[in-house]
């Protein structure tokens, strides 16, 4: 059953009634440019085929209510909260996040004062995945609450404005110092396409991006590891990051050109010079793999792919065993190229596998998780998906 018609159907069971709409929202894969987007710098992300929806009807009592549907088949329930009392901190966990985009859109006048809702959520995006569940949630969410107020959907420069938003809800109301690709990948992704973002800009092109044309496909390997320092990982990068910005007086790592790097780096502490060369160089990886799906080279972004999970592993240092060693294997299995996706400390790998070799690489990566007495990982094909939308219009 889809999420959608799950969200739909445990609405009902929950609130006796049927919701006034559904909206569901994908996860994402990056495909390349990683710890860019907090650096003005360049994404290609492409949307999972996987979703979260939110079934939803309106309140006129301000209380927002939130169940989700878990992978166990349990619902779990928010406590309810009255809109007009949210402010960063007043909700923690889980429920922060469908709470920071009521907080935001509230912020932003985007919703009438007294809007309150019953949610109900479901879905098949694997969670602490590195594939963006928590934006496909967010953007679920403000796709139904936007809906229940009677905007229009929103279309395509109004989508990348909704990101911003969405990703001040997380960063301001959830407290995660994370930047805006992700939002941006499930708001603005189209089937068959990646999208290639200029951060800095906001301009979006959608590249056609259809791997099983040249005889390949894309695989996303989820090696089920989550190293309990992945938000300090991530927040410390960025500090570090963001501190070598200030000490070479550039507005962000993105006005720094590759020719120039070699100079660049002289002018850094030690610690510093890794980090600041894996985001030129990679900045640069995106613009070079943008360009072989423009030709039509799908094949040729393979090595692209290594080099950006080798400066991720040794100049960023993100990554974590279980990564590594799937991207090895994949490799060695027959992959193209592979790198980890995401923020990275554990989550998932993506890989670029002849046809014919699909099942060879998925099997010889399980095989050696089994023998390295990992946990199984979760291996799949992912075609680009299409972004977020309504599942069905609210009968008004
Ligand atoms: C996480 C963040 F949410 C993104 O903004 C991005 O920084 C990514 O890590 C790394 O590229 O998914």
């Amino acid at each position: 059953m889809t999420p959608a018609r799950l969200a739909a159907r445990t609405f009902r069971s929950v609130h006796g009634r049927a919701p006034l709409g559904v909206w569901s929202a994908p996860g994402r894969v990056n495909l390349i440019g990683e710890h860019t987007d907090y650096h003005d710098g360049f994404v290609l992300p492409f949307a999972l085929p996987h979703r979260i929806a939110a079934a939803a009807a309106p309140r006129r009592d301000h209380m927002l209510t939130v169940a989700t549907l878990g992978s166990d088949g349990r619902v779990q329930h928010a406590e309810p909260v009255d809109v007009r009392t949210l402010r960063p901190g007043s909700v923690t966990g889980w429920a922060a996040y469908p709470a920071g985009v009521a907080w935001v859109l509230r912020e932003g006048g985007c919703l009438p004062g007294d809007a309150g809702a019953d949610l109900v959520l479901a879905g098949d995006v694997p969670t602490g995945a590195g594939l963006s569940s928590s934006a496909a949630l967010e953007c679920a969410v403000a796709l139904a609450l936007l809906g229940l107020a009677g905007a229009d959907p929103p279309g395509t420069h109004r989508r990348a404005e909704l990101a911003r938003r969405l990703q001040r809800a997380e960063n301001e109301f959830v407290g995660v110092p994370t930047g805006v690709l992700d939002q941006t990948a499930s708001l603005c992704c189209v089937a068959g396409h990646a999208l290639f973002l200029d951060v800095r800009s906001g301009a979006a092109e959608q590249v056609p991006f259809d791997a099983a044309r040249s005889g390949l496909r894309v695989l996303v390997i989820d090696t089920r590891a989550r190293h309990s320092h992945a938000e300090s990982g991530y927040a410390d990068r960025r500090r570090g990051t963001e501190r070598a910005a200030r000490l070479l007086g550039v507005g962000s790592l993105r006005d720094i050109a590759v020719a120039d790097l070699g100079a660049t780096l002289g002018r850094l502490p030690g610690e510093l010079r890794r980090l600041v060369r894996h985001v030129v160089t990679e900045n640069a990886r995106v613009l070079d793999v943008v360009a072989h799906l423009r030709a039509g080279e799908i094949s040729a972004v393979g090595p692209l792919l290594d080099a950006s999970h080798a400066s991720l592993r040794d100049d960023y240092r993100v990554s974590v065993h279980e990564l590594d060693l799937a991207v090895d294997l994949a490799r060695e299995a027959g992959a193209l190229g592979a790198r980890m996706t995401g923020g990275g400390f554990g989550g998932s790998v993506v890989a670029l596998v002849p046809d014919t070799g699909l099942r060879a690489v998925g099997d010889a990566v399980t095989a050696g998780f089994e023998r390295a007495r990992l946990r199984r990982p979760r291996v799949f094909a992912a075609a680009p998906s299409a972004g977020a939308g309504a599942d069905r219009e609210p009968s008004r």
